[in-house]
């Protein structure tokens, strides 16, 4: 292999669009190691844009997409298609750090491991220079990171979910030059006169985070979260630890504003897994007459107390990485009008015969041909899926219709409530209000759901998912439960109300027993009559269930007695779930904290179950 002599480098280096020290011996060092053929800035300018897009389209890797405004259709390597959590690391100093549930590894050997993947990975190519912010630059506290990367498909999309560019690079300057340092490679370097193919990765892939150095090394894949690392590597698994230490919460959720008929306006922030409804919630369309939902994040939520001792939520986000299947005019309208605006980049759907995408449950009617995401024709008989599960639109944030005037205020907004919730078939009722913080913590700490198509590996597997952060979290779980627990005991703090909600649990033959989507509006209302404390409650084993009556099912095709079904705690599926959840906190290790293991007893006794 030939390693650039620093000459070389140098020459690549010159008229960067920095002098700041800091910055150029971080790109100089991975050039020297990763020995890219050029080096290119990102401006955030559309001129470059262009020429990206246009060399991706000439790649094969972009398609441009006649029907729609601004937009590009692409299709991942097969086996490229979703985050990776079995190759996924925190390798912090000590294992113990990285819990159990965290794959570890020594900080020394990975970066050998690194070290030899890294060695050349960007032969032939650009390297990338993306300066970003997660959330805005004028934060108290701006969180900057500059990613090297050599794919321009992860430019374009960071472009989209990130502020990045010429100004954030400034902004880094003058806050002395403190970034989280992200190093992406797909790890396919392209030999002189070698062809390239359309979605270049490697099939030894490596998402590994040092969170004492605050770095990201990701290597092997181009899509979604292993790959965009502001998203979860940044924003959630760096941040968590950062959090931890600072006193704040970097979590997975949506943040969403209510106002009531009356005009009075509630923030609402909630956990689900991947693929289990963020998106959705953050950008419903209330049933209720009168009621109005606007939207300020869909993934996720950092909060941090404000000097009124209430939680405030910004989003760090600048766009949407939503699940394409699903998402269509009856489900998400708001979501497919965001689409509209243009400006996206649609990964892994299928194509229409015309030219524009397609994937299940965008429209009624399913069209008679299509080219499914792995480019083959495909039909409605052909019995597979046209688009992959876990494919996804890329969309500016700032296209959404229902985007609250906060997302813009850098220190976001008061939340009020915080919901937990999973997909579960049994057992986990439609709403329930626990019944102070450390119930809420301790209910959030369990919560569970069937695993999804947004992760590789098996699909529908009931899983303990803590916080919908269970790949997420960036060290020891037990001490991010005793972080909860902490946040909780802040002095002053007006804690938001925790609530537990499953818009998945199904009746006896298999139907879902909630209509969910547009009509979770309902529960919303409840959560927020709660919160006002209006809305009337019964004292249940888990918290608080609405009253009959409380809950607003008005005009709604949904029973009293189904509506039962769907509230409805059974000791028999909680004598199982009360065994599951006690071996759950024994396989998390010692460092899960007494007075959740308490709770697990408390409950056991409210619900009389042995
Ligand atoms: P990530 O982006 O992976 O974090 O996912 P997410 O939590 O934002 O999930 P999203 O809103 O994209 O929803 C994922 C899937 O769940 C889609 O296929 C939706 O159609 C489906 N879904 C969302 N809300 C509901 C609901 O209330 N009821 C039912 N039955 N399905 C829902
Ligand atoms: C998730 O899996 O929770 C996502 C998609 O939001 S990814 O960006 O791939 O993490
Ligand atoms: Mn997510």
């Amino acid at each position: 292999m030939t390693v650039l002599d620093r000459g070389s480098v140098e020459d690549l280096l010159a008229g960067a669009p920095t002098s700041n020290e800091k910055i150029l011996s971080f790109v100089r060092s991975i050039a020297e190691r990763t020995t890219p053929d050029r080096i290119e800035w990102i401006t955030g300018d559309n001129e470059q844009k262009r020429e990206l897009q246009n060399q991706l389209i000439e790649a094969g890797t972009l398609k441009p997409l006649p029907k729609q405004k601004d937009s590009f259709y692409a299709a991942s390597d097969p086996d490229d298609v979703a985050r990776v959590e079995e190759r996924t690391y925190i390798c912090s100093r000590e294992e113990a750090d990285a819990g159990p549930l965290n794959n570890w590894m020594a900080p020394d050997e990975m970066k050998s491991i690194l070290g030899d993947l890294f060695a050349g990975s960007m032969k032939g190519r650009t390297m990338y220079v993306i300066p970003f912010v997660m959330g805005r630059a004028d934060a108290d506290q701006p969180m900057f990171g500059i990613e090297v990367t050599d794919s321009a498909y992860v430019v374009l999309s960071m472009q989209i979910m990130a502020r990045c560019g010429t100004a954030e690079l400034k902004a880094i300057e003058e806050h002395g030059g403190e970034f989280v340092e992200c190093v992406h490679s797909i790890g396919a370097p392209l030999e002189p006169g070698q062809e390239d193919v359309v979605w270049p990765c490697n099939t030894t892939k490596y998402i590994t985070h040092f969170p004492e150095e605050r770095a990201i090394w990701s290597f092997g894949s181009g899509y979604g979260g292993n790959a965009l690392l502001g998203k979860k590597c940044y924003s959630l698994r760096i941040a968590s630890a950062i959090a931890r230490e600072e006193g704040w919460l970097a979590e997975h959720m949506l943040i969403l504003k209510l106002t009531s008929p009356e005009g009075e306006v509630k923030y609402v922030a909630a956990a689900f897994p991947s693929a289990c409804g963020k998106t959705n919630l953050a950008m419903i369309e209330p049933t209720l007459e009168g009621w109005k939902a606007e939207t300020l994040g869909d993934d996720i939520a950092w909060m941090r107390f404000g000097e009124d001792g209430q939680l405030y939520a910004v989003n760090p986000e600048f766009g949407l990485f939503g699940v394409a299947p699903g998402t269509g005019y009856t489900t998400n309208p708001t979501a497919m009008r965001a689409i509209e605006a243009g400006g996206n980049v649609f990964t892994n759907v299928a194509l229409t015969d015309d030219g524009d995408v397609w994937w299940e449950g965008m429209t009624e009617e399913t069209p008679s041909h299509l080219t499914d995401w792995k480019g083959n024709d495909w039909t409605p008989e052909s019995g597979t899926p046209a688009a992959h599960p876990n494919s996804r639109f890329c969309t500016p944030i700032t296209n959404t219709p229902t985007l609250a005037d906060e997302y813009e205020n850098p220190n976001g907004v008061p939340i009020s409530a915080i919901l937990f919730g999973g997909r579960r078939k049994t057992t986990m009722p439609l709403v329930t209000e626990t019944k102070d913080w450390t119930h809420g913590v301790f209910m959030g700490s369990t919560l569970s759901s069937e695993t999804t198509a947004a992760a590789k590996g098996q699909v529908g597997v009931v899983r303990r998912d803590p916080m919908a952060m269970r790949p997420f979290i960036g060290y020891n779980v037990g001490d991010y439960f005793r972080h909860w627990l902490e946040i909780g005991r802040t002095e002053g703090a007006k804690l938001p109300k925790i609530f537990y909600v499953n818009w998945f649990r199904r009746d006896d033959d298999g139907s879902f027993l909630w209509p969910g989507f547009s009509e979770n509006s309902r529960v919303l209302k409840w959560v927020f009559e709660r919160v006002a404390g209006t809305a009337e409650a019964v004292e249940t084993p888990l918290g608080h269930t609405p009253a009959e009556g409380s809950l607003d099912i008005d005009g709604l095709d949904v029973t009293e007695e189904q509506l039962r079904k769907a509230l409805a705690i059974k000791p028999e599926e909680w004598a199982e779930e009360l065994a599951s959840i006690e071996e759950w906190y024994d396989s998390l290790g010692d460092h899960v904290p007494a007075e959740l293991k308490a709770e697990v007893d408390n409950l056991r006794q409210r619900l009389g179950v042995k």
